[in-house]
């Protein structure tokens, strides 16, 4: 008779209802980065959102602060496989920045310091499900993982959660960004496996 540890094999984990299909788990946080690590003086840093008529809303890194915060709790699940159950983020809601915007778009595109982008649909920005982070597990967010703060958008793969985070462009037109023209999804729905086109 086969003698069953609990709690330790990789069985009881892989069933966790809380794991994507095609995922597993892990304790550690890869860093996953397209190209090197860029320094971001908060000093200088700004986040804006420019609408499809061109207005801009931007925040100094004081500003940002000055708006209620949130304690975002959380999984984060990454196309190349690796979920990461509760993890706990602080920062800012979208919906809180959008409340200074005008717009009809349907679309974003997120850019960031170092040039990386990628598209978010704006409904999947709204309504609490994305934040501007700056705090990772209690402690000001670590540069390797997008410090000082980064897009979560913690509900699709994590490419689409913008490290070094520098502003959005609002459009009616949905277009691909840094991964989605090299393969990956629109989309980028864990739950329903949208991880390629
Ligand atoms: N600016 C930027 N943001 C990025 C990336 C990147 O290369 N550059 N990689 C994405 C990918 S593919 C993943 S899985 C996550 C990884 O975040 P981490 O390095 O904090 O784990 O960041 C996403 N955001
Ligand atoms: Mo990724």
């Amino acid at each position: 008779m086969a003698v069953i540890s609990r709690g330790f094999g990789s069985h009881r984990r892989e069933s966790d209802p809380d794991l994507p299909p095609g995922q597993y788990l892990t304790a550690d946080f890869p860093v996953l980065s397209a190209g090197p690590t860029p320094q971001i003086d908060t000093d200088e840093w700004t986040f804006g959102i420019r609408n499809e008529v061109g207005h801009s809303s931007v925040w100094t890194w004081e500003q940002l602060h000055s708006l209620p915060a949130e304690d975002v709790h959380t999984d984060i699940h990454c196309v190349t496989r690796w979920s990461k159950l509760g993890t706990s983020w602080r920062g800012v809601s979208l919906d809180t920045l959008f409340a200074e915007v005008n717009t009809s778009a349907e679309f974003a595109m997120a850019h960031s310091y170092g040039g990386y982008t990628t598209n978010v649909a704006l409904e999947d920005l709204l309504d609490g499900n994305a934040w501007i982070a700056f705090e990772y597990e209690g402690e000001p967010l670590d540069p390797e993982h997008g410090g000082p703060a980064r897009l979560i958008v913690p509900h699709l793969y994590f490419w689409k959660s913008a490290k070094w985070i520098k502003g959005l462009t609002l459009m009616h037109d949905d277009e691909p960004g840094f991964w989605e023209q090299n393969g990956y999804s629109m989309h980028g729905d864990p739950w329903a496996e949208e991880r390629y086109w």
